[in-house]
């Protein structure tokens, strides 16, 4: 118990530092725990404590902590593969190149000239999961879409594919039946035509109202509305627009899913790269009020609207959960709060599961197992379990 104490102590301390953010404005839109209310522990998670310190490369979310829908520069989750390239912002300049009739090398008040638009997106590392859950985050972004800038450019009628590099790059070992050639690489992900010249992604400069963090991909990145981390690439320095499907590292080969799927009765096991996120739900925290308990959750989804989201403890009947209205925007992650009423002291399980207006429910860990092999997109059930005092 004292170390519940402690740490919501810290938390009291953090919230006080956090609530004012980029303009003077409450960032966290409520504290993590009201007055008089305790964390439940969790007994699945490791023994002696979480250790979510961040390294120089890597920064994770306590998601025992969320204390409102926007999460703040300094708490976003952060990963990346070759380090933080550092962009002079001053000698920035964007290239856009390949199948376009103007080649264009457009700079950040280039970029900031332009019609710009805001959008309120959180998004996973499509390597999520476990109970500590700490690759997600939601930001409220601002920059131009990607269409804008390509239409300067005038995309040419051969154009097929949009190759977004990234100003970072390392060696790699690419594989031909055996034979290896190594070869200095810089992070890219594509966008099929149709998606690059809609309006959904856009190329950010702030978050939350300030300009990116070297973490966030400083000066500039792109954002898939509703896509996983990988493909929403940092320090976006060229789009290289081409006829040949792109086959990247990070888009073909590190970044891919195998799944089966029934076709015509028979199963077929697809290769295919990481892009929408698999509909999921996640418990972040159970607290404690006098003798009512409260399960709060998060949902990660491809921007389908959510039609339920339903909490089931040990094995009693699945029971309707309530979605925060401060998550409604459609790409931002949502929220959700069940009241547990009647729990009982000792060890209990408790589950959420989530349900799209497509009709898709999050499976159950052994219905994906049959269907998926590679670890990626976690998006199965996920039982917690927490002990009553
Ligand atoms: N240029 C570049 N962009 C990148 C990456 C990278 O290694 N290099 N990593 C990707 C991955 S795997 C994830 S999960 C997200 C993480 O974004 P964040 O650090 O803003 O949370 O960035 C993506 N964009
Ligand atoms: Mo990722």
């Amino acid at each position: 118990m004292s170390t519940q104490t402690t740490r919501r102590e810290v938390l009291k301390g953090g919230a006080a530092i956090a609530a004012l953010g980029a303009f003077g404005l409450p960032e966290w839109g409520f504290p993590a725990l009201a007055q008089g209310e305790t964390l439940v522990a969790f007994t699945d998670l490791p023994e002696g404590g979480v250790n979510l310190q961040p390294t120089p490369d890597r920064r994770r979310l306590d998601i025992r902590d969320i204390d409102g829908p926007i999460t703040p520069a300094d708490k976003w989750f952060t990963t990346q593969h070759y380090g933080h390239p550092e962009i002079d912002r001053a000698t920035y300049r964007l290239r856009v190149s390949g199948l376009v009739d103007t080649p264009l090398e457009l700079s950040l008040a280039d970029l900031r000239a332009m019609p710009s638009r805001e959008l309120v997106f959180g998004f996973e590392c499509s390597g999520n999961g476990g109970p500590q859950n700490s690759l997600s985050s939601n930001g409220r972004w601002t920059g131009v879409s990607v269409s804008t800038v390509l239409e300067r450019a005038g995309v040419q009628a051969s154009a097929r594919e949009f190759v977004f590099f990234g100003a970072d790059h390392g060696e790699e070992e690419v594989v031909f039946r055996g034979r290896p050639s190594t070869v200095e690489q810089h992070y890219g992900r594509s966008l099929h035509r149709d998606l690059a010249l809609s309006n959904a992604p856009m190329l950010a400069y702030e978050l939350n109202g300030a300009p990116l963090s070297v973490h966030q991909g400083r000066p500039l990145r792109l954002l898939n509305p509703g896509w996983y981390g990988a493909p929403n690439v940092k320090w976006v320095s060229e789009i290289h627009v081409q006829e040949d499907q792109y086959l990247g590292k990070f888009q073909a080969r590190h970044y891919r899913t195998l799944k089966g799927e029934m076709v015509n009765g028979e199963m077929k096991w697809k290769e295919t790269a990481i892009t929408k996120m698999r509909l999921k739900s996640f418990i972040a925290r159970v607290t404690k009020m006098g003798n009512q308990h409260k399960v709060f959750g998060v949902i990660m989804h491809d921007g389908t609207p959510i039609r339920s989201v339903e909490v089931q403890v040990d094995d009693g009947p699945w029971q309707p959960a309530t979605l925060d209205p401060t998550t409604s925007e459609t790409y931002s992650w949502k929220f959700f709060n069940f009241d547990w009423n009647g729990a009982t002291p000792g060890e209990h399980t408790i589950t959420s599961r989530v349900t799209d207006t497509s009709g898709f429910m999050q499976p159950t860990a052994e219905a994906l197992s049959a269907v998926k092999k590679t670890f990626l997109e976690r998006n199965e059930q996920l039982p917690r379990t927490v002990m009553i005092a």
